[in-house]
């Protein structure tokens, strides 16, 4: 073996020892497949026990009979050499059969298991969602409550879920280890009229409120890596108090409906959108008088209406903003994560990916300050932004819990 072999199998000894070393001693596995929360994570988790133990019990019928073998014929002083067996029949056709038999005894409930998670779309009345995977994120949009997400989706505990998957470019893969799965995702395939094209579901019940995490499970691309989410399971009150305040415009979201002239310059309130509608605008004027005393939101919220683009490309429920390129951006201060679910989501880190969203992940498809990005064929500019409107940009979308 040259030196070179050596050296990497050495090196990836040395790796490997580490990296289990780490995995040792965390003390959470967020992305562990053996602590399942939901029905269908424990039909695979039982698959797995079960596998596990037969397997347990042919590594003991192995040892046992190798251990026979080598004390019954060790060598023996004075002993002849043994004669070489040629062409056993019966040794060919058990080694053959028995291993045949084995793969078949783990094969006939692998595929009951499959049926199985099919299976559980017979739940009546499930909590619709309509994921989107999409080079690297992904969005979340509940077509019974007008909701839309992204990165993190809110389910609420013993309520059937039915996940709708499809992909907005290129094959990804949905997997929350905890919950069960993974399921492709793909592209929508244009079918004849009047035909459903064909995707994939995933259906289940969470039986356990936290916070679980995901990944992509297919190779998309060079960020494919980075392209994680959340379950954020909770109680059915809480996840009814999350929808409530998706739909509710965010204190913040919209300029006061009067009061504020004082601080943007009077020219700039009245270009600036007014609230979606009249009632929603009323209702948050009280706690915002007061948010918008503070003069680097209401700057933030100027930033993002006149001075920038980010309109083109993100929503955000109660504005004017209609964007749907990327992720809808409604409440984004209560999120845990940014940039599906690679930064604590904090003013330090929203400040860096607004400047530069490709030093944390390549290939993202948002324009930086400073370059250019091409989506379909259409080129979106660099943004321009200098450090006073991202301060004030990351200040206005924290403000908006
Ligand atoms: C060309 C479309 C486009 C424009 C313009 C754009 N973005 Fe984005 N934005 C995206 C995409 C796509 C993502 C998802 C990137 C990823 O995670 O892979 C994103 C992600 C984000 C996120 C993280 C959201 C999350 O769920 O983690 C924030 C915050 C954000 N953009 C803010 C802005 C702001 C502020 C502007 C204006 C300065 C802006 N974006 C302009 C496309 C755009
Ligand atoms: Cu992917």
């Amino acid at each position: 073996m040259s030196r070179a072999i050596l050296r990497f199998w050495r090196r990836g000894f040395w790796a490997a020892l580490g990296a289990l070393t780490v995995v040792g001693c965390g003390r959470e596995y967020p992305q562990s497949t053996i602590h399942p929360v939901t029905d269908f994570g424990e039909i695979s988790h039982h698959l797995y026990v079960k596998v596990f133990w037969w397997t347990m019990l042919i590594l003991a019928v192995v040892a046992v009979l190798l251990t026979y073998v080598l004390v019954r014929f060790r060598e023996r002083p004075g002993q002849d050499r043994p004669k070489p067996v040629h062409g056993h029949v019966g040794l060919e056709i058990a080694w053959t059969v028995v291993p045949a038999m084995i793969v078949v005894a783990i094969v006939i409930p692998s595929v009951q298991g499959v049926f199985q998670t099919y299976r559980l779309q017979e739940e009546r009345d499930p909590l619709v969602v309509h994921v989107v995977g999409k080079r690297y994120w992904w969005s979340f949009h509940y077509p019974q409550l007008g909701v839309t997400t992204a990165n993190e989706l809110h389910l609420p505990v013993g309520r059937p879920v039915a996940l709708r998957l499809e992909s907005g470019d290129v094959i990804h893969s949905f997997w929350v280890p905890m919950l069960g799965g993974k399921r492709d995702v793909n592209p929508v395939v244009a079918v004849p009229e009047g035909e459903e094209p064909k995707r994939n579901w995933l259906y289940f019940t969470i039986k356990e409120a936290g916070v679980y995490w995901g990944q992509c499970a297919e190779f998309c691309g060079e960020a494919h890596s980075l392209m994680g989410l959340r379950v954020v399971a909770q109680s059915e009150e809480a996840f009814q108090e999350w929808v409530e305040a998706w739909r509710t415009p965010a204190p913040t979201a919209n300029p006061p409906v009067e009061g504020v002239a004082a601080q943007t310059g009077a020219g700039a309130v009245s270009a600036e959108p007014a609230a979606a509608g009249a009632s929603a605008a009323a209702a948050a004027s009280e706690t915002t008088a007061e948010a918008a005393e503070d003069p680097l939101i209401a700057r933030g919220r100027q930033v993002f209406f006149r001075e920038s683009y980010c309109v083109l490309c993100h929503a955000i429920q109660g504005t004017p903003a209609p964007g749907v390129i990327g992720p809808n951006l409604t409440r984004l201060g209560s999120r845990m994560t940014l940039a599906a679910g690679m930064l604590e989501n904090n003013q330090e880190n929203l400040e860096r990916w607004i400047r530069d969203p490709r030093s944390v992940k390549p290939g993202a498809q948002m324009p930086g300050a400073q370059y250019p990005v091409t989506y379909e064929g259409q080129t979106f500019p660099p943004t321009n932004l200098n450090d006073e409107q991202i301060r004030a940009l990351a200040a206005w979308l924290l403000s908006m819990k």
